[in-house]
């Protein structure tokens, strides 16, 4: 048994306590302390009851909250990877036996046996220190990175998305005449943290990108979106921005109905990533109009979850590279540093907030 000091719940039911508790010890010998960890919905659906997919550690009745973390190696036992001091990012998925999952790609794992941190049959990384195996670990090339390698986590989906997305856009060809994507327009659903991450990856590939939500939003977003060239559109005021047609949507929202109004504008060969989730979200009908639109012009719509350990390098490739822009604003996509003992950060949600974030330290 291992003694731990962290934030728990027990899931699938909820609650946020923190506290020292005992645990089963960790796989691995390397251990971290960790420096901060991430706070998004997936860990507030917990915190809330409304996962139900989400389950304990066998022989536990708790589980240590947190799948997005950055921390230090304090001793790294055994690995011949890491040294003491070295900045690291924990995997969130681990390997069941299916034939992905036997290949690293626990991220398409086959039969849902497989484990995530902080989720479900693991425990997460929201306590000072843990244990890992080096397999499990992702080095941070560069320590001035530091403060906002946390947001590793979230940006590797958006990495595993463009692999997908790129597999998909070979049914056509994808790009304009120029062999470029500049004559492509993008449009991201939602103005929380992964919908900037995506709108900033697509922007990169040189799609013309739009970030959109039902509503104005505050001037550190708009300053962010000013800096990435992404252009904001409240499209409950302007409904008319899209009308031109668009060639890739990623929603993050899970909204049905918001989905639907932005598939109905898709060009030919477009594509609809959806990537949000709200179990709680209205329904809302497809008809066969809609369904005759996706046959006639080759329309793909597909979801994509979690990503493999090269995205995890990706993510810290283009985070490195959007951090040190002179004058980048990518630290302040994380809008708030909250105590460990303070779990009202799981319950509460200012509207100016893009990624809350626990310090450790
Ligand atoms: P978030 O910060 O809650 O972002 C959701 C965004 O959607 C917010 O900006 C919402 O705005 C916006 N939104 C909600 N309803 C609408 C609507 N009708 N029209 C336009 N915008 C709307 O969450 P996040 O950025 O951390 O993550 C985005 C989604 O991805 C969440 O549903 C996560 O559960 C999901 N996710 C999936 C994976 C995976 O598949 C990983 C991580 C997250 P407002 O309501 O705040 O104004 O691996
Ligand atoms: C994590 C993914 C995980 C998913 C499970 C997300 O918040 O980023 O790695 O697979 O939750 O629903
Ligand atoms: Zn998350």
């Amino acid at each position: 048994m291992q003694k731990i000091e962290g934030i728990i719940t027990n899931a699938p039911k909820g609650g946020a306590t923190y506290g020292n508790y005992q645990i089963e010890n960790d796989t691995g010998d390397v251990e971290v302390q960790t420096l901060y960890t991430g706070v998004c919905g997936t860990d507030r659906g917990m915190v809330a009851g409304h996962l139900q997919f989400a389950y304990n550690p066998e022989n536990q009745e708790f589980t240590v909250l947190g799948h997005e973390a950055v921390g230090r190696v304090i001793d790294p036992g055994s690995s011949r990877l890491f040294r003491k001091g070295d900045l690291v990012v924990p995997v969130v998925r681990r390997p069941g036996d299916c034939v992905n999952c036997r290949i690293g790609r626990q991220d398409n794992c086959s039969d849902g046996k497989k484990h995530e941190a902080g989720i479900t049959g693991k425990n997460g990384f929201m306590r000072s220190t843990f244990f890992d195996t080096e397999e499990y670990l992702v080095k941070v090339p560069d320590q001035s990175m530091k403060d906002y390698a946390v947001l590793t986590e979230p940006t590797k989906n958006v990495m595993k998305a463009m692999e997908v997305f790129r597999k998909i856009s070979e049914r056509s060809i994808f790009t304009g005449e120029d062999s470029t994507y500049g004559s492509k327009r993008c449009v991201v659903i939602g103005t929380g943290p992964e919908a900037y991450l995506y709108a900033m990856a697509f922007s990169d590939l040189g799609f013309s990108t739009s970030i959109t939500n039902r509503h104005t939003v505050d001037d550190n977003r708009l300053n962010i979106c000013k800096f990435f060239n992404l252009q904001f559109v409240d499209y409950s005021t302007n409904e008319k921005a899209f009308d031109s047609g668009i060639d890739v949507v990623v929603d993050t929202s899970g909204d049905p109905g918001t989905i639907l109004k932005f598939y109905r504008k898709l060009n030919y060969n477009g594509m609809v990533m959806l990537f949000g989730t709200n179990g709680k979200a209205q329904p809302s009908e497809i008809s066969g109009v809609d369904i005759d639109l996706m046959i006639e012009r080759n329309l793909t719509i597909f979801g994509t979850v979690d990503a493999a350990k090269i995205h995890y390098v990706q993510a810290l490739e283009k985070l490195s590279r959007w951090g040190s822009l002179p004058n980048s604003p990518l630290k302040k996509l994380i809008t708030g540093l909250y105590n460990p003992q303070d779990t009202t950060v799981f319950t509460r949600r200012n509207p100016t907030e893009i990624k809350a974030v626990i310090k450790w330290e």
